[in-house]
């Protein structure tokens, strides 16, 4: 009966598949009758965060209304998982700052940025090197990457199917408690 919730922090450029993972994460967690709760940065920037831009100080901000927000969730006994480019890395730190020790769990995908690109899910990237998005992560924004991050999922010849990158944090969830 009893649940313990955590934060599974994704993060990664924006085509990483940060938001694949996060779905077949959900679908893992609750077929082993897991409760979960996703908050995508690009959902949350409809409603919650909708006053915010995509300069430094509201990403900053972004990330810090996000993370507290998935500490509630987390809280109240739901598996949150935050999945949000979430590019400068003392804004995660913050994030992980505010949590019981173990309780945010960062995934890295660290897809390079040029199959990112070559994806290129919603034409975002060639209107960034089109110069008419500014200030585009990894194209004239910088994304640090993490450097010990509980989680890194990279991908070789072929992506892996989503089922194989949700198994991934499954097991290091399976295997911490
Ligand atoms: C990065 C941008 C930008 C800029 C719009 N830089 O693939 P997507 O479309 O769905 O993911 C990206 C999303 C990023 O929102 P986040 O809240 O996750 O970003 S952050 O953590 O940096 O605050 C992308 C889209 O919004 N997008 N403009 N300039 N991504």
């Amino acid at each position: 009966l009893n649940q313990k919730g955590c934060v599974i922090w994704i993060t990664g450029l924006s085509g990483s598949g940060k938001s694949t993972v996060a779905c077949a994460l959900t679908r893992a967690l609750h077929a082993r009758g897991k409760l979960t709760y996703i908050l995508d940065g690009d959902t949350v920037r409809h409603g919650l965060n909708c006053d915010l831009t995509f300069k430094a100080e509201d990403r900053t901000e972004n990330i810090r209304r996000i993370g507290e927000v998935a500490k509630l969730f987390a809280n109240a006994g739901v598996i949150c998982i935050a999945s949000v480019v979430s590019p400068y890395r003392k804004d995660r730190d913050a994030c992980r700052s505010i949590l019981p020790d173990g309780d945010f769990i960062e995934v890295f995908m660290d897809i390079p940025l040029c199959v990112c690109e070559a994806r290129n899910p919603k034409g975002l990237y060639k209107l960034a090197r089109a110069g008419k998005i500014k200030g585009f992560t990894g194209i004239d924004d910088p994304y640090e990457a993490p450097l010990n991050s509980e989680i890194v999922i990279q991908q070789g010849e072929v992506c892996p199917p989503p089922e194989a990158m949700a198994e991934i944090v499954i097991s290091y969830l399976e295997a911490k408690v």
